[in-house]
């Protein structure tokens, strides 16, 4: 097949046309774990996927549906997969990350995913959650409004899904094990992908090696960009065009024009896109995407496109270079002003009909340090890391060990003596200025500590940035609830000044918010989900040196606020 041929097939297939789907239906999916050949920057490598595609199958559902896909894997690594950003309602079993709410699913073994997806439509993805695997193994969730319910804003003519991804010449699981042996910071990526594609500006990429996306002039499509990548947050921009934000994290915000797009990794974004009314025939414009970093080490740097192709068929541009690309202009790698101004904008919808169900009085009340850290040298001062030691990175200076067997097993069943203790700190141990001069120890604890919670407690989290080894945006992911992000700021939070200021009224409401750079972010949410839940900081490398840490909600009292046994099928370690 010639590499044009495959790039006309990726067009069609991210822009077909969604199926009629029923209400109140069950859709069946089957993943198979296997390897595929891929050719990206001259270079052919056998990566894990599901089903042989890459990026990933669609995974479509109407909200109120049950969702069953039987996984399978054929691959020698152990796999689990997360579907993120759905809340699990009592369905904790299917969540998906390993060592957390399942064993992985080992070579040869098979398990069914089952949950039904209550309160939420938009996009969110689908990823493995073990080791560094969900760099191949991730696909989008398409969660359409039930039959009959119409979008809070324009109807679009067509929906597209921009998958923004993170390509490695070498292998990821040899660069992160090593990485975490020697006590470096592990190799950045060689490129970033829209839809699997680099685009042309590659040494070793052409033309045939950007997403294309064929649009109609006068048209409203609906994008659905999804930031899959490991390690960046990215900026992102269409040349020439202007967008509608309508949604994040599958749920409706007020809708803001803009040309620049900030979204971290575990975040998805819908935008709609007016096109022009009467471009040049077969005008193309670059659509781009770059990192936005302020950490000290070295990051991957480069900058992926796309190309909006403006035509009336379906024609592929071929080898030659289109007759006009002008880049978009983004801002700068560090421009953290721009990132506070953008998200700033976020705002629930807050109408009669998507209201913001904000926890206006606390019953908790937390505040996490979220950063790096270093881990002493356990071979005599050979490590790679800062002066000898090895990175590692905390919650509260707790650098969270995995268990060897899942935390939700051991709670369920009441074997936690060994896997994990409850006593994971409410508070910083020891104060200092967050985001001015680090502490002279930097050394963080390795333990497995959870958090517990009454059902329905009402939670206030602070998450606070740190300064060690250099501030940075964490976008931290809670799995099994939306927060209501209500404040945010820079240096350290003032539990005085600050909390006057919240926003309780129309604060976004989303799974996944960057903790600013040296600064801090105020969430809340009501535990209202019986499980164990875990939360981690979604840039990979970091959740690899343990800034993650598990929320336990126990049970309520009624029948319906219990977390039922798990199926059969559920992988053992
Ligand atoms: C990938 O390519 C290698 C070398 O050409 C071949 O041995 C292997 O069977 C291929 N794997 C798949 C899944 O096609
Ligand atoms: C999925 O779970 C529901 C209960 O929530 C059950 O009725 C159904 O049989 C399950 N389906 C499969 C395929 O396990
Ligand atoms: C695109 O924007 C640039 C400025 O950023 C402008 O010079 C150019 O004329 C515009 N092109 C079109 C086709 O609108
Ligand atoms: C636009 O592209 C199509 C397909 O490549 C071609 O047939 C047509 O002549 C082009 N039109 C113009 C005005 O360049
Ligand atoms: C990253 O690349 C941009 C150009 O795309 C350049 O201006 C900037 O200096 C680079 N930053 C670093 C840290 O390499
Ligand atoms: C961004 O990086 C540039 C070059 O490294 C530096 O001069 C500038 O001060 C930085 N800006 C911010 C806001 O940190
Ligand atoms: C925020 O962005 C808008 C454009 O989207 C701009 O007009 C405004 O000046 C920016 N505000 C700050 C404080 O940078
Ligand atoms: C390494 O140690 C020196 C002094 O021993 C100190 O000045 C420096 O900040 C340390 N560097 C890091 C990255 O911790
Ligand atoms: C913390 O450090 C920052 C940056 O150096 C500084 O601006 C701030 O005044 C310090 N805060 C306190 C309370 O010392
Ligand atoms: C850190 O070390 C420096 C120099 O050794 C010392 O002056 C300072 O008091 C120490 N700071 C803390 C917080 O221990
Ligand atoms: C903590 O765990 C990390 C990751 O397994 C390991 O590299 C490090 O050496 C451990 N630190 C201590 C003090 O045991
Ligand atoms: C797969 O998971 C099992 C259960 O945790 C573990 O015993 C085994 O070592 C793992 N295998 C690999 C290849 O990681
Ligand atoms: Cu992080």
């Amino acid at each position: 097949m010639s590499p044009t041929f495959i790039s006309f097939l990726l067009v069609i297939s991210a822009m077909i046309a969604l199926p009629e789907l029923a209400a109140g239906a069950t859709r069946h999916y089957k993943f198979d774990i296997k390897l595929k050949n891929v050719t990206r920057l001259c270079k052919t490598k056998s990566i894990l996927t599901v089903n042989g595609e890459f990026p990933g199958p669609r995974l479509v559902a109407r909200e109120g549906d049950q969702v069953v896909v039987k996984v399978v894997n054929h691959v020698k690594n152990n796999v689990s997969i997360h579907w993120h950003g759905v809340k699990q309602i009592r369905s904790g079993w299917a969540d998906g990350p390993s060592y957390i709410t399942q064993c992985p699913i080992q070579t040869g073994q098979s398990y069914v995913y089952n949950f039904t997806i209550v309160g939420q439509r938009g996009t969110l993805f689908w990823h493995a959650h073990i080791s560094w695997l969900r760099v191949s193994i991730y696909g989008p969730i398409i969660i359409l409004p039930k039959p009959g319910v119409p979008y809070p804003f324009e109807k679009p003519y067509k929906e597209v899904t921009l998958l923004l991804g993170e390509w490695f010449n070498g292998d990821p699981e040899a660069i992160i094990s090593q990485a975490l042996q020697t006590g470096a910071a592990p190799n950045i990526s060689d490129a970033f992908t829209i839809n699997g594609l680099p685009g042309p500006f590659y040494n070793c990429s052409s033309i045939s090696d950007a997403y294309q996306l064929n649009v109609q002039p006068g048209k409203t499509y609906l994008l659905r960009l999804i930031n899959a990548a490991l390690n960046d947050d990215l900026f992102f921009s269409i040349a020439n065009h202007t967008v509608t934000v309508v949604e994040s994290d599958a749920t409706y915000v007020k809708p803001f024009h803009t040309n620049i797009i900030l979204i971290t990794p575990g975040q998805t974004t819908n935008l709609l896109l007016r096109t022009k009314t009467s471009p040049y025939p077969n005008s193309t414009f670059l659509i781009a995407i770059r990192p936005y970093n302020t950490g000290l080490g070295t990051f991957d740097n480069t900058t992926a496109s796309a190309i909006l192709h403006y035509s009336t068929t379906v024609q592929p541009l071929g080898r030659r270079l289109p007759f006009l690309i002008i880049p978009p202009p983004l801002p700068s790698f560090n421009d953290t002003a721009f990132v506070a101004n953008y998200t700033s904008k976020l705002r629930s919808l807050a109408t009669n009909q998507y209201p913001a169900n904000v926890p206006l009085y606390i019953d908790r009340r937390f505040y996490f340090t979220v950063g790096l850290g270093t881990s002493p040298c356990p071979n005599n001062g050979s490590c790679q890391g800062p002066n000898g030691t090895k990175f590692a990175a905390s919650v509260n200076n707790v650098s969270f060990e995995l268990p060897s067997t899942a935390l939700l097993q051991a709670y369920f069943f009441r074997r936690s003596e060994g896997v994990y203790t409850t006593d994971f700190p409410v508070n910083p141990p020891f104060a200092f200025n967050y985001t001015g001069t680090p502490p002279n120890d930097t050394f963080v604890v390795n333990a497995t500590k959870v958090v517990v919670l009454k059902y329905n407690t009402s939670v206030e989290l602070v998450l606070q940035d740190t300064s060690i080894q250099g501030i940075e945006s964490h976008p931290l992911h809670l799995h099994g609830f939306n927060f209501f992000v209500v404040g945010q700021g820079t240096g350290n939070y003032d539990p005085v000044k600050d909390p006057v200021k919240f926003n309780l009224r129309d604060p976004v409401e989303r799974n996944t918010f960057g903790v600013p750079s040296g600064g801090w972010v105020a969430v809340r949410f009501l535990a209202d989900n019986p499980g164990v839940w875990f939360m981690h900081c979604h840039i990979e490398v970091h959740m690899s040196w343990g800034l993650r840490m598990a929320w336990i909600v126990l049970d309520g009292d009624l029948p319906n606020q219990k977390l039922p046994p798990p199926p059969l099928d559920l992988p053992k370690c």
